[in-house]
């Protein structure tokens, strides 16, 4: 960011206060955007949408589910958008970030496309006409759509969807296509999940890269989902790898569902910190490579997370907890962009130990309080000490002192 732009965001953040600064101090750290998914129903929480209205802490958002197959095109040829738009809307109104979620996926598909039969031609206008409809209806206002979601299955293989079935590979850069025919003007993302290991999936999905543009097709991004567990999340090193394989073939990278879930709840005080640091790993690896946009949590709270349904025993994945009380991990989140956006970040080769316990706070207090250690008091290294709004410790563990990193952001050094 240049010096000016830098100095303009601080004046900014410095005339309006804020109580959360994910999304400021991701763009201070030179991010386009920090944000989360929304459900609808999720609208009429109150105190979540105390979250959520913070521009300073929800700088994007994208439908967890409106804007899916089933419900835009529900019958053939039947386009609806009263559920879909509901968050694009409200995106709108408060100028977010919009990511649009998504259009050619085997998930969330009518029976009248998933158990149809059809000639590759006739597969083949179907996904043109829906990826035509829907992307001119939100034409102009998507900073990214997926148009292609998960078409790798979990070993690595393609997946074995009604595209492939029928298309093979062809149904991915006949998607692109469509897309950039209809709106020329967003990013065109492939999304999927599991790529963070750098496995053999990971290798489809370059594969799916190269597919697409060496059919002369477009392809702006790949999105990496990050649906992760505590404990088993590759360190930043890896992660930035794996990024950087991505950003080696021409596109720009995001996390777009990030969400770290422990495998059995209530999560220990230990298990909390190492979530946090599994976190700062994830984000740190966004801010170490050069071509990786922004970071997308699949919720703000653990109290909608889609983890609990679908992982028997699972949960606790998010950044606040079920009342809306800041984890360890937001406030390791908070630090490393903070580090980042005031020029202090660790290298990337090293793992950042952020937090050494795991209290929660309000969110009606700024940046989360986290450390207390049994030998000294104080916050530990890399955690905040101050600033505008911090109501948490002003004092660090010996060695390390407060220092003022910016109006808002003081950091034990
Ligand atoms: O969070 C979404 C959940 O509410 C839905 O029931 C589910 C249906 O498959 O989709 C969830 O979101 C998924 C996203 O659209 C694509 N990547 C995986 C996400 C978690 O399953």
């Amino acid at each position: 960011m240049v010096k000016s732009a830098y100095i303009a965001s601080l004046l900014a953040a410095c005339a309006t206060p804020a109580v959360g600064q994910l999304h400021q101090l991701a763009v201070n750290a030179g991010l386009k955007y920090f944000g989360t998914c929304l459900d609808n129903s999720h609208t009429s929480d109150a105190a979540l949408m105390a979250i959520i209205n913070n521009s300073a802490e929800v700088g994007q958002l994208v439908p967890e589910n409106g804007q899916k197959w089933a419900y835009v095109q529900p019958t053939q040829n039947s386009f609806t958008y009263t559920t879909a738009d509901v968050i694009p809307n409200l995106a709108t109104s408060k100028n977010l970030v919009l990511r649009c979620h998504t259009l050619t996926w085997h998930s969330q598909l009518p029976n009248w496309v998933a158990n149809g039969s059809w000639t590759k031609a006739q597969l083949q206008a179907v996904i043109e006409a829906h990826i035509a409809n829907v992307m001119a209806h939100y034409k102009g206002k998507c900073y990214a759509w997926d148009v292609v979601n998960e078409a790798a299955d979990d070993s690595g293989a393609w997946r074995d969807s009604v595209f492939y079935r029928v298309m093979g590979t062809d149904f991915l850069p006949i998607s692109f296509k469509a897309a950039k025919a209809a709106d020329a003007n967003t990013k065109l993302y492939y999304n999927d999940y599991n790529l963070e290991y750098n496995g053999a999936k990971t290798d489809r999905v370059v594969e799916a890269v190269n597919i697409i543009k060496a059919a002369g097709a477009p392809i702006d991004g790949v999105g990496l989902q990050g649906h992760l567990i505590v404990g088993s999340t590759p360190s930043r090193a890896n992660l930035a790898t794996v990024l950087r394989r991505f950003t080696a073939l021409g596109v720009e990278v995001a996390y777009t569902e990030l969400d770290i879930r422990h495998s059995s709840v209530p999560a220990s005080s230990s298990a909390l910190t190492t979530q946090a640091n599994d976190y700062a790993n994830v984000v740190g690896s966004c801010l170490d490579v050069t071509g990786c946009v922004g970071v997308t949590v699949w919720g703000m709270s653990d109290k909608y997370s889609w983890v609990p349904s679908t992982f028997s025993g699972a949960g606790e994945a998010l950044l606040y907890d079920s009342n809306m009380n800041k984890k360890a991990a937001w406030t390791a989140v908070s630090s490393v962009l903070a580090a980042k956006a005031t020029g202090t970040a660790k290298p990337s080769s090293t793992t950042t130990t952020l937090v050494t316990s795991t209290k929660a706070t309000s969110t009606t207090a700024a940046p989360a309080t986290t450390t207390t250690a049994s030998s000294s008091t104080g916050q530990a290294r890399w955690g905040q000490c101050g600033g505008i709004g911090w109501t948490g410790p002003t004092t660090c563990q010996s060695p390390y002192t407060c220092q003022k990193q910016n109006d808002w952001y003081s950091q034990c050094l």
